[in-house]
């Protein structure tokens, strides 16, 4: 191509990608600043950044298993074996949390280093010192500590005997959270009882996308989320009956979900778009924070009548009785939302998805809007700030009026300090969250960043950097390195507002987008060849 005629290329890309971005902000920039009692954090998980995963006790979790037994299965060939090493290194991961001025830190403890066998007839004691440490360094700093009791790291002895799909880890899960309270209920404010229970059952056990990528979609997802929804339940009972009087604090469970905005304004896509919310977060969200409790009616549906046209004996989706429905029901003190994007929804007008499968059983059909800015180094995280303004708005309409509190939202790129786009993507989906609390009236409590520190991002291994910290994992103490985005997420955690240079229309940090990942992404099995 001649010259000219890929410049002419270049600008066209550039102005067309601008021209789309005109709506994305959610709203113009604003004077609104953050109420006074909001709560500002950052995030991590114990097996993306502690490493140290046979020390002191500690046994195999199912992703230590998953990769040590299956290595390919992380793109870059890595392992969570040492990561971030904040086993060794939390002092600095709390002085890091001190400098970004937040109020709060949410980490995760890990099942396996504290429970070794996954039960609670022995209690690791170097593992419940390991996060006594981290709670008091946290606390010299006047930060509350957050804890998230599952974040993915189930202790492999139990997945040999069926994992979330054996009835009985109801009971070991809350015998497991018994010993938590028990040593860290004095100093833990905060409680998450589970971290994103959708990828687990229907990426882990109906996919092969999370850990322990059992494949066996259309049964085991349900059964996952089944044990997955009592557990939760009990552990909230045991709280609230036993530990909340003598400790005070909230007890939630975090959910993820991307915004569904629907494809075209037809009545179909915007059903299919209400429908992926009520059939993907709302299977979580609905037994514990709806009025009525139990499954969504729309998913009970759907599933019931696929089982019997599929020629099962009963309903793949397994059913609660009116006692567990109670039980179930009101069992969170607050909302916990990871949200990092948005899909466009319409209808399938074929079967989708593998059969049996939560996704053919749902038969509605996600993409993105390739205008969208991106240059993520994780392909689905389009910039899409004015999603997060509306799913705020849905959930707190839909779970009447429920305190939100966002405990993931970041952007992931490449590496390096110069990280101009996510300063660019945290700006603006804090804009959008301004108007959502300010305009909509959203019931928005506190917001984390995720994540802290670049660390272990599941099977994108380290080539997927989230961190506000630069980690140079190739040191050998692991040095972290303030990005210019920690900078920009501690003045505004100090101003309550957002910079004074912020503009709204402003998507330029993404730009190049396409022409940068094609001449990227095939690098990533070189890198992983070389390193
Ligand atoms: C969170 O998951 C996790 O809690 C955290 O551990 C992780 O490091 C962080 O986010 C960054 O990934 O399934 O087709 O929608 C985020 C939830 C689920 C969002 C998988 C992106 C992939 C594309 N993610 N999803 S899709």
């Amino acid at each position: 191509m001649e010259t000219y005629k890929l410049l002419l290329f270049l600008a066209a890309v550039i102005i067309e990608g601008n021209a789309a971005m005109i709506n994305l902000a959610g709203g113009p920039k604003s004077n609104y600043t953050f109420p006074k009692n909001f709560l500002f954090g950052v995030s991590t998980a114990a097996a993306q950044i502690e490493g140290a995963w046979n020390e002191d006790g500690k046994s195999e979790s199912i992703w230590d298993h998953l990769i040590h037994t299956n290595p390919s299965f992380v793109k870059d060939g890595s392992n969570a074996d040492v990561a971030a090493d904040s086993y060794h290194l939390y002092k600095r991961d709390a002085e890091m949390v001190h400098e970004l001025a937040v109020d709060i830190y949410r980490f995760s403890i890990s099942w396996p280093r504290v429970l070794p066998t996954g039960l609670a007839n022995y209690v690791n004691p170097l593992g419940i010192q390991y996060y006594k440490n981290l709670i008091d360094e946290l606390i010299k700093y006047n930060i509350t500590p957050m804890v998230t009791i599952y974040h993915w790291d189930l202790p492999q002895k139990l997945q040999d005997i069926g994992g979330w799909t054996n009835a009985h880890i109801v009971d070991y899960f809350t015998d497991y959270a018994k010993v938590l309270f028990d040593n860290f209920g004095d100093k833990v404010k905060y409680w998450v009882t589970f971290n994103e229970p959708m990828q687990t059952c229907l990426e882990g056990y109906g996919g092969t996308y999370r850990a322990p990528a059992l494949n066996r979609h259309g049964v085991a997802e349900y059964l996952c989320t089944h044990n997955l929804l009592k557990a939760h339940a009990s552990v909230y009972h045991l709280f609230d009956t036993n530990y909340r009087s003598l400790n005070g604090g909230k007890i939630g469970m975090s959910l993820d979900s991307n915004w569904a905005e629907p494809k075209t304004n037809t009545p179909s896509d915007r059903e299919a778009a209400e429908l992926y919310l009520r059939t993907h977060v709302g299977w979580y969200a609905h037994p514990v924070y709806s009025a009525e409790g139990n499954y969504p009616p729309e998913l009970i549906k759907l599933v019931d009548e696929k089982s019997r046209l599929q020629n099962y004996t009963r309903s793949r989706l397994p059913k609660f009785t009116p006692e567990e429905v109670a039980f179930i029901k009101g069992t969170a003190d607050f909302f916990g939302l990871n949200h990092y994007t948005t899909y466009l929804l319409s209808m399938a007008d074929k079967e989708v998805g593998a059969i049996p499968s939560h996704e053919n059983d749902v038969g509605i059909v996600r993409v993105q809007d390739p205008k969208w800015p991106s240059r993520s180094s994780s392909s689905w995280l389009k910039v899409v700030p004015f999603g997060f303004r509306r799913l705020l708005k849905w959930i707190t309409k839909t779970y009447n009026n429920v305190p939100i509190i966002v405990t993931e939202n970041g952007y992931a790129d490449f590496s390096g300090i110069d990280d101009a786009a996510r300063v660019s993507y945290y700006s603006h989906y804090l804009n959008a969250l301004l108007h959502a609390i300010h305009e909509d009236h959203s019931n928005v409590h506190g917001y984390f960043a995720w994540s802290l520190m670049d660390n272990f991002e599941w099977d994108d291994g380290y080539v997927s950097r989230f961190g506000l910290y630069l980690v140079d994992f190739k040191s050998p103490n692991k040095t972290r390195t303030a990005k210019h985005s920690a900078k920009l997420y501690a003045s505004v955690v100090t101003s309550r507002g957002l910079p004074p240079d912020y503009d709204p229309e402003d998507f330029t940090a993404f730009s190049g987008a396409s022409l940068l990942m094609p001449t990227v992404l095939p690098l990533i099995p070189l890198y992983r060849l070389m390193v």
